[in-house]
């Protein structure tokens, strides 16, 4: 197993939209171990494959209280089935140190395939509903401070820009 590095806002890639997974053979498995124990490593509930710089639709996440219940995600897609905003103070792997209070549906209704290319469907609510949206949003380009002000957003990215120049 290894560790991958995690790419980091304002990195351009972030911004790419991962292509759907079409092949389910050993390459992906490994991919998702490798995907969890980089999540499980940096203390994360969730890591999509945009996040380690892999433009193919996958996410993984572990948002029980024992981290012993990993969760993989391939070619998902989601339909709203409540959609009252929910709030959550939302952090991210790839924003490191900021946390902000984001408004998202709160209950949605989740297809996608395992590691086999085996189809289910999945409710999901509360944290598991808040980090499947935010996985998703990562493998359609998207971040959380995008739903932030661009006056916030630009903070944190000269905030972390500063830092990555200090640690290269
Ligand atoms: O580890 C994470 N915690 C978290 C907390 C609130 C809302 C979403 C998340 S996901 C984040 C890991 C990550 O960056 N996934 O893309
Ligand atoms: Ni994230």
């Amino acid at each position: 197993m290894a560790i991958l590095k995690i790419i980091e806002f304002p990195h351009p890639n972030l911004r790419k939209v991962a292509a759907p997974v079409t092949s389910f053979d050993g390459k992906l498995e490994r991919l998702v171990e490798n995907m969890f124990e980089t999540m499980y490593e940096a203390n994360g509930i969730g890591l999509a494959a945009t996040q380690v710089d892999i433009h193919k639709r996958l996410l993984v996440l572990d948002v029980s209280e024992e981290k012993d219940k990993p969760q993989v995600f391939v070619n998902p897609s989601t339909e709203i089935i409540e959609p009252d905003l929910s709030e959550y103070d939302e952090g991210c792997l790839s924003v490191p140190g900021f946390y902000e209070k984001i408004s998202r549906p709160k209950k949605i209704r989740v297809g996608a395939q395992d590691c086999s290319g085996e189809k289910f469907t999945i409710d999901a609510e509360g944290i598991l509903s808040v980090c499947i949206q935010h996985e998703i949003d990562h493998l359609d380009g998207k971040l959380f401070v995008d739903y932030l002000s661009s006056l916030k957003r630009n903070r944190i990215r000269d905030k972390l820009q500063k830092d990555q120049k200090n640690s290269s």
